[in-house]
Parts: C-alpha cells; structure tokens; sequence
C-alpha cells in the first residue's frame, strides 16, 4: 500500500484538551497544557510517524474574542490552521459544551475536508449528561462522525486515530519521520518555562506574561538557558517574583526539571523578570518573541 501523509486541524474552545489530545496521540510533549484557558498562542505541529501514515496534527490556539494584537494573532493562527488540513477535528468538553461550541462547529458546515466532533473529557462525565449533548449535535448532519474520548486517560483514541487516518492523501512524508514537532528545541524550552508560569500564577497574569530567551549554550552535559519572563506591570513583576524570591524559584526549579528530562542534560536555568507594558499589541515584540509573522 502507498505510504499516506496529511494534516489534521484540531479546533475547539479554549481549554477543552486540544494540546493534551496532541500529546497523548504522539506519546510526547509537544505542546504545553495547563488547567488555564487560552494556553496555545501559536499554531505548532504534532507530527505522529508510523510505517504506514504520517498524520501532522495542526494545534491551535482555542477560539475565543480579543481584543489585542496578541489575540487577533491567536485567531489567526487558529484560521490559518484549518485551513488546508485533510480533515478538521472540533473538541468539544464533555463537562462544558455551551452555545460557543455549537456556533464554533457552524463555521465548518462547507467544510471541503471532513469534519469530525470529539467530545472529550469522557472520564469526568457520563452517558447522562452526554446524551442530551450528542442527541443536539446530531442536528449537525454535515458532520462525519462523533467520537467520545479522553486524552487524559488515553481512551478510544485509537479508534479515532484509525478513522483520521482514512482522511490521509496518499503522498511522502511531509516532515522528517524521525520528529515530532516542527518547533526547533529552543521554542520548546520557552513554552515549558510558560507551562511552569501558568501552572503557579493566578488570575490575570498567565495571560500577560510571555517568555523570551536571552542565551542558549549547549554542551554535553550541560546546557545553560537564560530567560526573561516579560509581564505587563510592576505589581505583575512583584507577584512574579514572589516574596523572598518564591515564586520565581518555584517556577524556575519545575521548569528546570523538565528541561532537564527533555534535554537529556543538567540543565542552569536563569530566569529574570522584566516589565513591557503594552508587549501584547506590539507587533515588533510578537514578532522578535517567535509569533509566526505569517498570522501577524
Ligand atoms: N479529566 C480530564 N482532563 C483533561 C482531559 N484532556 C485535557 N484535560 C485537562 O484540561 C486542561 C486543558 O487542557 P489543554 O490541553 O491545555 O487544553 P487546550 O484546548 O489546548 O487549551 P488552550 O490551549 O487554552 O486552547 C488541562 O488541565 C488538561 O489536563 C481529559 O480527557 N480528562
Ligand atoms: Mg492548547
């Protein structure tokens, strides 16, 4: 049989386990999650290698209004991101599907690639509240099929795995099949140092902070990484730091942990805190902080 490779958009509201369901497909890291909304600011490929297919899955941030030029890149990235895949995958939260989800899966209905509704989070619900959820959903009729799953506990995910699968031209591999992602290593350091922010910081903050690397020494055994976390004000910049240094030393050490098992290395991580009030609409520091300039 001729050797398959595509894409495929995965789209939803936020935090409805998009980038979880990524990871847990390709069995590796490839994109930060974290229990706060509007975790993924970039589109980033999860490319999944087997003998017969490489399936790239397209990741997006979640759908959602904003205001800033970091948002209206966000909502970019998320149109740029279906656009051209084989196949779209809306997912939906099983705890919380609303209004939003529906008007969301309205936007496919011309959809030229199939288009497949993924309810997850199966393993904190149950059929009862489900039902009523799918018996709406069934209104879509231009949907391919639905599917119940969860990305956490890795159930029924091979099911749709194979059906995707079926949505795949036949065609070479698009990527190196030795990969999993097409963000370079560096990116990925960057987004971790994000996870560990959001997983400590509250409230309004995760959504102003970005981080920006300043030095990236790699040897064998060691590699030194050092980073700023830039946030919005001078009460962010204190709350950050934490009294005594706390917070900072809290994310820095999760951070520096994760470096460590990814990179394969001990890991110096130097994490500093700095203020650019208004980073988030400015399209020069999007840019020079590695937001695609294509979406921007
Ligand atoms: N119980 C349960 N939790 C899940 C499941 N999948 C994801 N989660 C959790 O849901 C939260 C959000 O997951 P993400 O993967 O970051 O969600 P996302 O859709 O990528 O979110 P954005 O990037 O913000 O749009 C995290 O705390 C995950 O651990 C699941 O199947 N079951
Ligand atoms: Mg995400």
């Amino acid at each position: 049989m001729a050797f398959k490779s595509g894409f495929i958009a995965i789209i939803g509201k936020p935090n409805v386990g998009k980038s979880s369901l990524i990871n847990a497909i390709i069995g590796e890291k490839v994109c930060i999650t974290s229990p706060k909304p509007q975790t993924t600011r970039n589109k980033i490929l999860g490319i999944y290698n087997t003998p017969e297919y490489q399936m790239v899955f397209v990741d997006t941030p979640g759908v959602q209004n904003t205001q800033s030029a970091l948002g209206s890149y966000m909502t970019k990235a998320t149109a740029s991101g279906a656009a051209g895949a084989d196949a779209i995958v809306i997912l939906l939260d099983a705890t919380s599907v609303t209004n939003t989800d529906y008007s969301i899966i309205s936007k496919y209905e011309n959809s030229k690639v199939p288009v497949y509704v993924v309810i997850n989070k199966i393993d904190i619900s149950n059929y009862e509240k489900v039902y009523p959820v799918l018996s709406k959903l069934n209104n879509f009729t231009f949907v391919k099929k639905f599917f119940t799953i969860s990305a956490l506990k890795r159930k029924k995910l091979d099911v749709l795995v194979k059906e995707l699968s079926e949505c795949l031209p036949e065609g070479d591999p698009l990527y190196d099949t030795d990969t999993y992602t097409d963000r370079p290593v560096k990116f990925l350091a960057t987004e971790i140092i994000r996870e560990k922010a959001l997983l400590y910081l509250q409230e309004e903050i995760p959504h102003g902070i970005a981080i920006e690397l300043q030095k990236y020494l790699e040897g064998e055994t060691q590699t030194t990484i050092f980073a700023d976390i830039i946030c919005e004000s001078e009460r962010h910049k204190q709350i950050i730091i934490g009294r005594g240094g706390n917070m900072l030393k809290n994310i820095g050490s999760s951070a520096r942990h994760e470096l460590e098992k990814m990179l394969q290395t001990k890991v110096t991580l130097k994490l500093f805190v700095k203020v650019k009030p208004d980073w988030k609409n400015s399209r020069y520091m999007l840019s020079s902080l590695g937001y695609d300039d294509k979406d921007l």
